[in-house]
């Protein structure tokens, strides 16, 4: 593979760009290397900006579920933008995206669109803050839930990819309002609410964490953050940007039986375009702007591109019978052939996996929360990652991401991801 001209692109990305990007997680920072500059995508593929071609494993972090440009989708956007990219008014495209999200996801009633996860879940703690009139917040170590100041406190995903999940500028008045716990530890919980009585708004939780790479809830820990809200008077937030819509349609609530009182979107309701949401049942929802005092706004939410790009996408999953199956049986029989490969070179792992979402941990034998993320052998990952990425495929950059498998991988991209991974060459690092 030659990168000459992404890295010529990177050198001039670099003098105008903070970083040369736009998020710091598609850096090659912790991998090391130049980041490849994509051109186009389709289907199960990507190709860079000296025609190299990969298997997508991340497929824009999420969005990409239905595989790239899905030309049912690409015809959809086209079709919408030939009457006008943004009003700033009502439509009612917008009541028709939020009536068929409302009417597919338990538990909720009322949804508000915005243009990112992180807008989505910085506008829920908002809410909830303003539901309960309580200030602190409850986020586990390694979740990543947007970039707001309340979060960014041991965060995931970039903030623990680049060392700094307390990030400088968020001040010391807002990190007090944010209580840490070990995700999948139900005492620590239990200790943070006896010693902040009355004071705890919500739990906001990624219901599968995928910001440490993926991680998985253990022993009913959903089930138990329930209870523990219940008696609490506190509000459990289930931070569904990632399994929102990948899960099963009705997400992580549907897969774990959990009743969440705000969820959040992202990612596929957008289906590639900017499209945030959350939403929740109409006694909280109520509080909201303009209909409620909690106030929260936007230019671009509900933009029609972005409504018609998610619609569609949301749509053609719904219609096919088969969808999750399908990319659920492709994420398993990826996990159980990189497994068999790793083991025959006797290269102790784990693979975490959760529907279509998973991640490989080298050199630990279980991952259940972020410290035994922090544990597993990141440069051996670091290395496997080139390897893969010199012959074609393209994986998330960072030990502490998921992969996101598309419907667009079928038996082709498997075999030649698993016969590239034959070649791996492993030095012990
Ligand atoms: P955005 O603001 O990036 O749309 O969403 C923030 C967010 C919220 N909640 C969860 C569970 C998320 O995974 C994310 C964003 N995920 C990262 C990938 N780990 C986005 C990639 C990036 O930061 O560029």
């Amino acid at each position: 593979m030659k990168y000459e001209r992404s890295s010529a692109l990177f050198d001039e990305a670099y003098r105008y760009i903070p970083g040369g990007v736009n998020s710091p997680v598609r850096v090659f920072k912790s991998v090391g290397g130049v980041p490849v500059f994509m051109k186009s995508a389709k289907g199960a593929y990507m190709k860079d900006v000296d025609d190299n071609t990969y298997i997508d494993y991340i497929n824009s972090w999420g969005p990409a579920i239905l595989g790239h440009t899905h030309p049912e989708v690409l015809e959809a956007i086209k079709k919408q933008a030939e009457n006008g990219f943004s009003y700033g008014t009502p439509t009612e495209l917008e009541t028709e995206i939020a009536k068929f999200i409302v009417e597919n996801v338990p538990n909720i009633d009322q949804i508000r669109m915005v243009s990112s996860g992180t807008e989505a879940c910085m506008s829920a703690i908002r809410l909830a803050r303003g539901y309960t009139q309580r200030d602190k917040i409850i986020k586990f170590e390694g979740c990543y839930h947007g970039h707001s100041d309340s979060f960014l406190i041991k965060a995931g995903s970039g903030a623990a990819t680049f060392g700094n999940p307390n990030s400088p500028g968020v001040t010391a008045g807002t990190a007090k309002d944010t209580l840490l716990a070990r995700y999948n530890d139900v005492e620590q919980v239990e200790d943070l609410f006896r010693h902040n009585q009355g004071e705890i708004a919500a739990i906001i939780i990624e219901p599968v964490a995928g910001n440490m790479g993926c991680v998985l809830p253990q022993n009913d820990f959903l089930q138990k953050l329930r209870k523990l809200c219940d008696e609490n008077g506190a509000l459990l937030i289930f931070d569904e940007v990632m399994t929102g819509f990948r899960l099963a349609f009705g997400g992580a609530q549907e897969v774990y039986g959990v009743k969440a009182d705000l969820v959040t979107f992202g990612k596929v309701i957008g289906g590639g375009l900017p499209v945030g949401a959350f939403a929740g049942r109409n006694e909280i929802m109520d509080h909201l702007a303009p209909k409620g005092a909690v106030y929260q706004a936007g230019t671009l939410s509900g933009n029609p591109l972005a409504m018609r790009a998610g619609l569609t996408t949301l749509q053609l999953i719904k219609n096919d019978a088969n969808f999750y199956q399908n990319i659920n049986k492709t994420a398993e029989t990826l996990d159980f052939g990189i497994g068999k490969i790793l083991n025959e070179k006797n290269i102790q792992h784990v693979i975490n996996r959760k529907g279509s979402m998973m991640s490989v941990f080298f050199h630990i034998s279980s991952v259940s929360n972020f410290d035994e993320a922090a544990e597993a052998n990141h440069s051996l990952f670091n290395n496997f990652f080139h390897q893969l990425l010199k012959n074609g495929i393209y994986l998330p950059p960072s030990g502490y991401e998921t992969w996101f498998i598309s419907d667009a991988i079928k038996q082709t991209e498997l075999e030649k991801t698993l016969e590239v991974l034959r070649k791996f060459e492993y030095s012990n690092l």
